[in-house]
């Protein structure tokens, strides 16, 4: 291999180069690499000046995080920082793409930081469950203050290249793409100047602000729900008020160290690097996607404008066909109202919507406007004759190779495919409401998809700035299969005795973003009971039906949109009170079932419920929906609001023992035989003493 980090010089200036594709990660090799062009540069007389560079698309991209988890080889990063602040001549850090975690405290190391506009800048580590551990909170407290440093350290944010400079985090913006070249002409200045070594660790301790300490304790108790990380990122900044250099940096690594055997951390890495490898299927490694230069889409109700206004939002032209000018009139007005919210957010200026409004989007009523269409995404109402008429006329009028996609949420799209002439440029593209904001796309490839047509899909996703999760066909997919069975699973321990609201706190405190029942809510009651009706036709007389949702269904307590749910909101807001004429309800519902109440503590609320998940998942891998657990966890993570400290359910499960959950799952169907079936093939990892990462694996 060759030498990850170069040493050469320009006259009186060396230039130390980082090289280790993609993001220059600080492997041993490129600390090693660092350790020794700095032992170099002291050593070299003729070098005046050093100028630290990474190669490649970014300057630093952080630690290797690949090497979390396993004992740490020397040379350490902060001994590599500590030697090169220690340097008796000047260095200079020329910062382009990204310098985050370990490599902005390389840049803090040195004594001027220069950094080319659009680079981003930050300590990211508390979202990977650690804290800063190479001087990051020690240092940054000195050069940019303790209020800056608390407001950018334990949210884990990046500051862009002219924020850094405001903050004093870095000493000079360049424009232009070349940073070894604006790092060297720099250099030149600075040596002309006769500047000084200028060691961040030798600035003054931040002042102690204990209003600004507390201030930022509650808010990150209230917004990191669970997650450790944040606090203790306080907790080694506030270190920088009291302490020297030295004890600081000692008791940063302490905190460091303690973070990194927490289970946080794993679930958080795990998390880090399936998100990354989700995209990497092999049906598509190698194949080229086909174009998308037009997006068309059929139906303009909430899902369709916002489908539309995800496209329109990452400049891609749309047109949007409806049934009459009326209803196109509705879906224009619903995308503008998108757009004005994304203004409104900063996520789009005022001129660059009027533009997207005018330019890009093409409102229209008969099929033909989406003859020139390279992907159509239908988001009709979700009855397979009505889709069928949909994709009959998209047969007739879109172009040949044109991609047809149906958003539906659990129809039978090979059925679909099937009402079609060209069944292999058939695909689902499962949206999650709404559209625009909603991170998770499941695509779920029908028997006859095409390769290139599932390559198409992830290059759209990855268009859109969503995360793509490939799923097989059935009814819900992975997503909504899972969350059906933990919702059966919630509704028998409230006909046994718990009450939704004991239900949905327990889950709450587990870190989910919302209980059970709160998401009925959200989604509305009309949505359970359309499901329970459609599948009524399958059901066996051992499946629990909650006749108290059906129940509020017929009073019309439809959730959030009605006000009055499994909770009342009050006027405007998204967080309601329990209604205590649900638990009249459910009594009613357990007396005519003939169950005398039990009680539930929460921590059994909890294991039901993660045993119902892990199991379902795990029948949804064997039977290949999704292909491999990390697709799982990734659903979960995106689209159901499971913890991201957790990793994933599958995850979670691994780290708490395949054999536990499989226990619990026995236990239950030691008394319910028919709901609590073991997947087989939970049974079989725990026989072969095996985990789902297993199977994450190739
Ligand atoms: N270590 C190891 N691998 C990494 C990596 C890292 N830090 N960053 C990225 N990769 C891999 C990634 O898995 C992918 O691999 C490929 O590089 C391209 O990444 C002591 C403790 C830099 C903004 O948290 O945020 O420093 O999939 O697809 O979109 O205090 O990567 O190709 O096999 O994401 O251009 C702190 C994490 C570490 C930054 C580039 N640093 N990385 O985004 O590419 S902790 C971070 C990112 C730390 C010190 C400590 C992004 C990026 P593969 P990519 P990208």
């Amino acid at each position: 291999m060759t030498d990850p980090v170069r040493y050469e010089r320009d006259g009186g200036i060396a230039v130390v180069t980082i090289e280790n594709g993609p993001v220059n990660a600080l492997s041993q090799a490129v600390r090693a690499g660092l350790d020794a062009a700095f032992e170099r540069f002291a050593a070299d007389d003729a070098a005046r000046i050093a100028v630290i560079v990474g190669a490649g698309r970014l300057f630093i991209g952080g630690a290797d995080i690949s090497e979390f988890g396993t004992p740490p080889a020397a040379p350490l990063l902060p001994d590599v920082v500590g030697r090169i602040e220690a340097s008796e001549k000047p260095v200079v850090a020329a910062i382009h793409g990204a310098a985050l975690g370990g490599g902005l405290e390389v840049a803090l190391g040195a004594h001027y930081r220069l950094a080319l506009d659009g680079a981003q800048l930050g300590l990211p580590e508390v979202k990977l469950g650690i804290i800063p551990g190479a001087g990051g909170t020690q240092r940054a407290p000195r050069l940019i203050g303790l209020k800056a440093a608390l407001a950018m350290i334990p949210a884990g944010g990046t500051v862009t290249a002219g924020a850094a400079l405001e903050m004093r985090l870095v000493d000079r913006v360049a424009a232009g793409e070349d940073a070894r070249a604006a790092g060297i002409a720099y250099a030149r200045e600075l040596l002309e100047q006769g500047a000084p070594a200028r060691p961040v660790g030798a600035l003054p301790r931040p002042v102690a602000d204990a209003a600004a300490l507390d201030e930022a304790r509650a808010r990150l108790a209230r917004k990191a729900r669970g997650e450790v990380a944040p606090l203790a990122a306080v907790d080694a900044i506030e270190a920088a008020t009291r302490l020297d250099l030295a004890e600081g940096l000692a008791e940063e690594r302490r905190i460091f160290r303690d973070l990194m055997e927490t289970p946080q951390r794993a679930g958080l890495v795990h998390a880090f690097f399936i998100e990354r490898k989700v995209a990497k299927l092999p049906e598509i490694d190698g194949i080229a996607p086909r174009g998308l230069d037009a997006i068309g889409v059929v139906g303009g109700g909430l899902m369709g404008a916002g489908i539309a206004t995800a496209a329109l939002l990452r400049g891609l032209p749309v047109t949007l066909v409806e049934r009459d000018a009326a209803a196109a009139e509705k879906a224009a007005g619903t995308i503008a109202g998108n757009l004005d919210a994304a203004v409104k957010r900063g996520k789009l200026d005022q001129p660059r919507r009027d533009a997207i409004l005018a330019e890009k989007l093409t409102v229209a009523t008969g099929y033909e406007a989406l003859s020139r269409a390279d992907l159509i995404i239908e988001a009709v109402f979700e009855d397979m004759e009505v889709k069928k008429q949909v994709f009959a006329a998209l047969d007739r009028v879109a172009r040949p190779g044109a991609i047809l996609a149906t958003n539906t949420s659990y129809l039978d799209i090979d059925a679909i495919a099937a009402s079609v002439s060209r069944p292999s440029d058939v695909i689902g593209l499962h949206f999650f409401s709404p559209a625009h904001v909603m991170k998770l796309l499941e695509v779920v490839v029908a028997d006859k998809t095409a390769p290139e047509v599932t390559a198409t899909a992830f290059a759209l996703a990855r268009r859109l700035g969503k995360i793509a999760v490939r799923a097989g066909v059935c009814d819900g997919f992975i997503g909504n299969r899972i969350l059906s069975h933990c919702r059966a699973a919630a509704d028998r321990m409230v006909l046994q005795g718990a009450s939704p609201f004991q239900v949905d706190q327990a889950m709450r405190d587990f870190g989910f973003a919302m209980g059970p029942y709160a998401v009925v809510d959200l989604a509305g009651l009309d949505i359970g009971f359309l499901t329970r009706q459609r599948k009524a036709r399958d059901r066996d007389p051992r499946d629990v039906v909650p006749t108290w949702a059906d129940a509020l269904y017929h009073m019309g307590r439809l959730g959030q949109k009605t006000g009055r749910g499994y909770y009342i909101y009050e006027a405007g807001s998204r967080v309601g009170r329990p209604d205590p004429g649900v638990e009249e309800l459910i009594a009613k519902a357990r007396a005519e079932a003939g169950v005398s109440p039990r009680d539930f503590t929460d921590e059994e609320i909890r294991r039901r419920y993660m045993a119902a998940l892990v199991n379902e998942a795990a029948r949804v891998i064997e039977e290949g929906i999704a292909q491999r657990p990390l697709d799982i966890d990734v659903t979960l993570l995106h689209g159901y609001g499971f913890p991201r400290w957790r990793g994933g359910p599958m995850k979670w499960a691994d780290m708490t023992g395949l054999g536990s959950v499989l226990a619990d799952v026995r236990r239950c169907a030691a008394e319910d035989d028919y709901f609590w079936r073991p997947a087989p093939l939970l049974e079989r990892l725990v026989a072969e003493n095996r985990n789902f990462d297993s199977l994450n694996a190739g």
